[in-house]
């Protein structure tokens, strides 16, 4: 089914400390994602970078967290922006850092609670980002969303979470980096996590449809944020965070494949994309190529005979 698009740029990159992931959107622009979703069909409107007004009243008493007045600025601004495209069409939300899902999964937590469903959460990514502003060692805002969507404390700056996502809603995806203060919080709630151990052993099929059955199911939404360091850094090196161990392109293909059948998934963020660390764009080109797949392409356009499972 064809979908209206709407491109929203959040041009962060002060929820971590490496300059670069602000060039994301552009580069998405440059990558052809536009061209992509046009190309299988979809409506696209791109409706530029977000305007952000940093709020400089905000604090935190972790002295280690920096860049609050904008990570509070940009989570404002995405929150609205997300909640408003909702109403139009497939928000995609082209960062900038994963900070930026403090405002946009708040935004579609926002409209899904007006519209009466449950919101459900799939993150697809190496780190849990289950930190808090209290509990981050690094300071860096970008590992906190996932706490901030549970609704856990130390989010003050930030306002309260429209309405918080129960724990049994949040799938974990592709992680194998965890700090000891998310592990502790993480055992005390019910988050379904599937760290690459579960995925080397049951591979990326049964684990997903399992989620996205629940997801039917409920009648929910679901929110899809894809982290560029969920897949190896072997084949996206353009990330601050790498980590060894991550999803082959074939795996995360898949993923998006399966997302595609199950025609759940209401909005989208694609983060931490830093272009100045890109191999001649390769890692933008395959974030767009995953999004293509996300969005309907496939080897044919209709049922072919092939090996049926029986
Ligand atoms: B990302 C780390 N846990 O808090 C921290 O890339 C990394 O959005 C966070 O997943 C990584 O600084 C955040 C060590
Ligand atoms: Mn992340
Ligand atoms: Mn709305
Ligand atoms: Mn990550």
């Amino acid at each position: 089914m064809a979908k209206t698009c709407i491109l929203i740029g959040a041009a962060i990159d002060e929820g971590q400390r490496r300059p670069g992931c602000l060039m994301g959107p552009a580069a998405y622009r440059v990558a052809g994602l536009p061209q992509a979703l046009q190309e299988l069909g979809h409506g696209v409107e791109d409706r530029g970078d977000v305007a952000v007004v940093p709020d400089h009243d905000a604090q935190c008493p972790n002295p280690a967290v920096h860049s609050l007045a904008e990570v509070v600025g940009m989570a404002n601004a995405l929150r609205k922006a997300t909640d408003e495209a909702l109403d139009a069409g497939f928000p995609i939300i082209m960062g900038g850092d994963h900070s930026l899902a403090l405002g946009s999964v708040a935004g579609a937590a926002a409209h899904a609670a007006a519209k009466g469903k449950p919101l459900f959460l799939l993150w697809l990514d190496a780190h849990s980002d289950f930190h808090t502003p209290l509990t981050t060692t690094s300071g860096n805002l970008h590992g906190t969303p996932v706490a901030y969507c549970t609704g856990r404390d130390g989010f003050d700056a930030f306002g309260p979470f429209p309405a918080p996502i129960p724990p049994e809603n949040i799938c974990l995806f592709g992680i194998r980096s965890v700090d000891p203060a998310e592990h502790a919080a993480l055992l005390n709630h019910d988050i379904e996590i599937n760290d690459m151990r579960v995925l080397d052993e049951h591979g990326i099929v049964k684990p997903l449809r399992d989620f996205l059955n629940k997801v039917a199911a409920a009648g929910g939404m679901l929110h899809v944020s894809l982290d560029v360091d969920f897949l190896d850094p072997s084949i996206a090196p353009a990330v601050g965070t790498t980590v060894p161990g991550g999803t082959t392109i074939r795996e995360a293909h898949l993923v998006m494949e399966l997302l595609h059948e199950s025609a759940l998934v209401t909005s989208l963020d694609l983060v931490e994309l830093n272009p100045f660390l890109d191999d001649r764009g390769r890692t933008a080109r395959l974030m767009v190529d995953l999004v293509a797949s996300l969005m309907g392409r496939k080897v044919f356009d209709r049922p072919t005979r092939s090996y049926s499972g029986a």
